[in-house]
């Protein structure tokens, strides 16, 4: 049995996630300590977690967990990063013309099974990394732990270091072959990893098409002295519309337009993504329906209707409360007068938070003078 990774068990590894359905993989050493974990501890400074105090967790010791994959599993030695392209068939973009009624879900969360019915991603993937995990088992005695999302570790830099791709200036991992569109799983492992990988060239040369398109300014620009490839999360509207609780900042809704769930803006610019290929993986779908989402559809549904379409999916996570808050503000940036019975409903209501960002809305619509002009398609989508 091998005591590290050598170039043949890494060839083997590698096989065995393509046949699972990732689109890349490969392995990363978990030094104790990094220069990823000394940029992450200043931007955790610098407060652009926002409100994501799980990022922040530290240990007795007082060292923040992500700063080291030793920090929490103190037998980690290196890390199997998988890459699953969630491209699952041609699709419109955020940036294309569409109704203005209509939302923008963010296109990870559009993930279904065969049949359509809602499947999170970081189910798929954990079946496919505990397949593999048994795989290398059978190559290999080792400790592992799979984690997709959810474990205390910086995946980007792992998947960087393992080869994947580079990490962009929009501050997503970018394989040159199949661009960003993609979720990664981590399998944490005790095998020692002695091999240099050689990192993927950073290719984004002197773009700045994701910072010029960011509509909030979330993207940190990079200078001569800095690269940053570091963002002002507390100003995404993927935090903003899937994490953070409460009211959103008023001067925050405006750039959020219509995205009611996530934000693809700053991968959709990337020319890196232009040719990005469709895979075709078994037992995943794209689920069509969420796809330019009537805002109407979104607001009528009630908790079973909320349930039925969303239990399983990411959705889950922000709730329909949350989700509801988002579709007042994208009612606001519509345009379309037809939403005012709505949104003068969710005002009377008891939820305070969605009451307040309805009252917004009514505002943000009563005073834009091209409403009126807008509103019949909206109209039509409410009589449905
Ligand atoms: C918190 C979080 C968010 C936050 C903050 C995102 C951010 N950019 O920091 C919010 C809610 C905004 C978010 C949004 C999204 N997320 Co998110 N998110 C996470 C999570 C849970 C932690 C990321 C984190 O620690 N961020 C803090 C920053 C400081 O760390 P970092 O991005 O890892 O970057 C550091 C390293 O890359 C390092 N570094 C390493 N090497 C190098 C080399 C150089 C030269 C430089 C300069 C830096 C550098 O420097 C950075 C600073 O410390 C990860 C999963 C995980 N456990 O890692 C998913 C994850 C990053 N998210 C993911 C996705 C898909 C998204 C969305 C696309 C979802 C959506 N459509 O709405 C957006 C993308 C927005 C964007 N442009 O990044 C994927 C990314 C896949 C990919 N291709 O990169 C991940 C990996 C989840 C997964 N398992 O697939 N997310
Ligand atoms: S996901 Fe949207 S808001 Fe967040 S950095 Fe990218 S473009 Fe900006
Ligand atoms: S849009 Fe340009 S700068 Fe941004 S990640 Fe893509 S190539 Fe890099």
């Amino acid at each position: 049995m091998p005591i590290h990774w050598s170039p043949e068990l890494i060839e083997q590894v590698r096989t065995l996630a393509f046949a699972e359905g990732f689109a890349s993989a490969g392995i990363a050493a978990a030094p104790p300590q990094s220069e990823a974990a000394t940029r992450f501890s200043a931007w955790i400074d610098a407060g652009h977690a926002g409100d994501m105090d799980y990022l922040k967790r530290r240990n007795e010791a007082g060292d923040l967990l992500r700063s080291s994959a030793r920090v929490a599993i103190p037998w980690a030695r290196s890390v199997i990063v998988c890459a699953l392209n969630y491209t699952l068939a041609p699709a419109p973009l955020s940036i294309d013309p569409a109704d203005p009624a209509s939302g923008w879900i963010a296109k990870y969360a559009w993930t279904g099974d065969s049949e359509g019915r809602p499947l999170d991603y970081h189910d798929d993937l954990l079946r496919r990394l505990r397949a593999l995990e048994v795989g290398l088992k059978q190559l290999v005695e080792c400790e592992t732990r799979c984690y997709v999302d959810t474990g205390p570790l910086l995946e980007r830099d792992f998947a960087a270091r393992a080869g994947i791709g580079w990490i962009g200036k929009n501050t997503c991992i970018i394989n040159q072959g199949v661009g960003s569109w993609l979720l990664l799983g981590v399998i944490v492992t005790s095998l020692p990893m002695p091999l240099t990988v050689m990192l993927a060239p950073d290719r984004c040369g002197s773009c700045t098409r994701c910072i010029d398109a960011c509509p909030t300014d979330a993207l940190l620009a990079p200078t001569p002295e800095e690269p940053t490839r570091q963002m002002d999360a507390s100003r995404c509207i993927a935090y903003l519309t899937i994490e953070k609780k409460g009211v959103i900042p008023v001067e925050l809704r405006e750039p959020m337009g219509r995205q009611v769930f996530g934000c693809d803006i700053c991968q959709e610019v990337c020319p890196w993504n232009r040719r990005a290929p469709v895979a075709e993986i078994s037992g995943l779908a794209h689920r069509d329906e969420l796809v330019n989402p009537a805002l109407a559809w979104l607001a009528g549904l009630d908790g079973p209707a909320f349930k039925r379409e969303f239990a399983g999916s990411p959705l889950e996570r922000t709730r329909r409360k949350r989700l509801l808050r988002n579709v007042a503000i994208a009612m606001g940036n519509s345009g379309d007068l037809g939403f005012l019975p709505q949104l003068e409903t969710w005002t009377e209501g008891d939820d305070a938070v969605l009451a307040e960002s309805a009252d917004w809305a009514l505002e943000r619509l009563r005073s834009r003078p091209s409403a009126s002009i807008e509103a019949t398609a909206t109209t039509a989508i409410l009589e449905r």
